[in-house]
């Protein structure tokens, strides 16, 4: 039974992945980080059959002993300050999580356990004011944030790990993708929340930056995928993973509220709150390499996506007797009256 050591189990991409290696016989070890109160929403269904280790990215010699103690086959390194507007409260520590912990979880590989393959969750952030477009694996890099930053320093220490010490690492260049278990804060599921409350009558207003702003979204479960198969090639490399195919914000506001019957007009309100310092305009993937040499293709498309959202967030909002928490604020500002609270 191959193993598989994933950090940030606890996350969006770590509770898909943990799904998808389960599937396919993996014994699954979940790296998670010491917190005073457990997150383990998005994993809850898998606990009985993952195994859990406590280690930190700030941490060195957690990292090594968690290595040496598992001994896994491939390594998923997802763990991360993952979202971009904080970054600019704290570039530091984006710095010490995003960037140094790639440093660490390599150099606990170096040192115990250098047969085992690894993959970094890179991103398209590190494309950031666009050189060229679509963007692949050859675009230069041009980050816009200091998590941007960080993950092109993730990116080249990987490669660099694999050049120097002929490490079995790959970086996967992943676009945005999304699902129902996305973070509140993100846009898309920002909208489809709001849009649900809104439906409900919780709440009347929707409070958005930078509505030009252009991505290529895709579905987290699709994405987890590719980057098993990049840990199954002959030799390492690293892949751009997108679907090919961009939307602004407006366009994905516009179906979110229509999919419930709602006039986005009457909703959303720009609020320059959400804009951010530097912003990165237009994102748009050139995934062919590996639709050609993984045989991967993203298989939900935007409106389904979009859709599959909006209804989830419905079906967790009209659960009898839900408790539903208050959306947590990363930007150090309270959410004006009548919005949706998320940010
Ligand atoms: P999430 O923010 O949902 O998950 C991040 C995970 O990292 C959480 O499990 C979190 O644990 C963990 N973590 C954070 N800090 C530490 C630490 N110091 N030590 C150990 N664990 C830590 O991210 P996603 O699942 O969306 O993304 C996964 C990875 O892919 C990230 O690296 C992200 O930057 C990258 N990426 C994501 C894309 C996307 O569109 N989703 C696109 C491209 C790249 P806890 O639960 O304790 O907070
Ligand atoms: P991103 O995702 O920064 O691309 O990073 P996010 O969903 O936060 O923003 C996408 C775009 O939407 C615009 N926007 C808003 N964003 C948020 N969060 N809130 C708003 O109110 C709002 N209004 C407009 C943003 O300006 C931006 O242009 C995600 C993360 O998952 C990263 O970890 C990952 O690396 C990249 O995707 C690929």
């Amino acid at each position: 039974m191959p193993r598989a050591l994933v950090t940030g189990v606890t996350g969006q991409d770590g509770s898909y992945l943990a799904e998808l290696l389960l599937a396919k016989g993996y014994e699954v070890i979940g790296m998670v980080r010491r917190t005073s109160h457990h997150s383990y929403e998005r994993i809850e269904h898998l606990l009985d059959r993952i195994e859990i280790v406590a280690a930190d990215l700030l941490d060195q010699h957690s990292l090594t002993v968690v290595l040496q103690d598992t001994r896994p086959d491939e390594v998923y390194n997802l763990a991360a300050q993952s979202y971009v507007p904080t970054s600019w409260n704290q570039p530091v520590l984006t710095g010490e999580f995003t960037a140094l912990g790639v440093t660490r979880i390599l150099e606990a590989i170096r040192l115990v356990h250098p047969t085992t393959r690894f993959y970094q969750a890179s991103s398209s952030e590190m494309f950031g004011k666009v050189n060229e477009t679509p963007q692949r694996e050859t675009t230069p890099f041009y980050p816009r944030s200091p998590y941007g930053v960080a993950k092109v320093y993730g990116h080249w220490i990987t490669v660099n790990y694999r050049e120097s010490y002929g490490i079995y690492a790959v970086s996967g260049i992943l676009f945005n993708h999304e699902s129902p278990r996305r973070g509140i804060e993100f846009v898309t599921r920002k909208v489809t929340d709001a849009v649900a409350r809104i439906k409900l009558g919780r709440a009347k207003e929707l409070r958005l930056g930078n509505l030009d702003a252009e991505r290529d979204w895709g579905f987290a479960g699709d994405y987890v995928d590719a980057m098993w198969r990049m840990l199954q090639q002959p030799t390492p490399q690293d892949y751009v993973v997108g679907t090919g195919q961009t939307h602004s914000v407006r366009q994905l506001v516009e179906l979110a509220f229509s999919h419930v019957g709602l006039d986005w007009r009457r909703h959303v309100v720009t609020d320059p709150k959400y804009f951010r310092p530097a912003e990165v305009d237009l994102l748009l993937a050139d995934p062919s390499k590996a639709c050609r040499e993984l045989g991967w293709e993203p298989k939900v498309g935007f409106g389904e996506l979009v859709a599959m959202m909006v209804d989830a967030d419905l079906e967790r909002l009209s659960a009898p007797g839900r408790q539903v928490p208050a959306a947590v604020h990363h930007e150090g500002t309270k959410s004006p009256p009548n919005s949706s609270g998320a940010e």
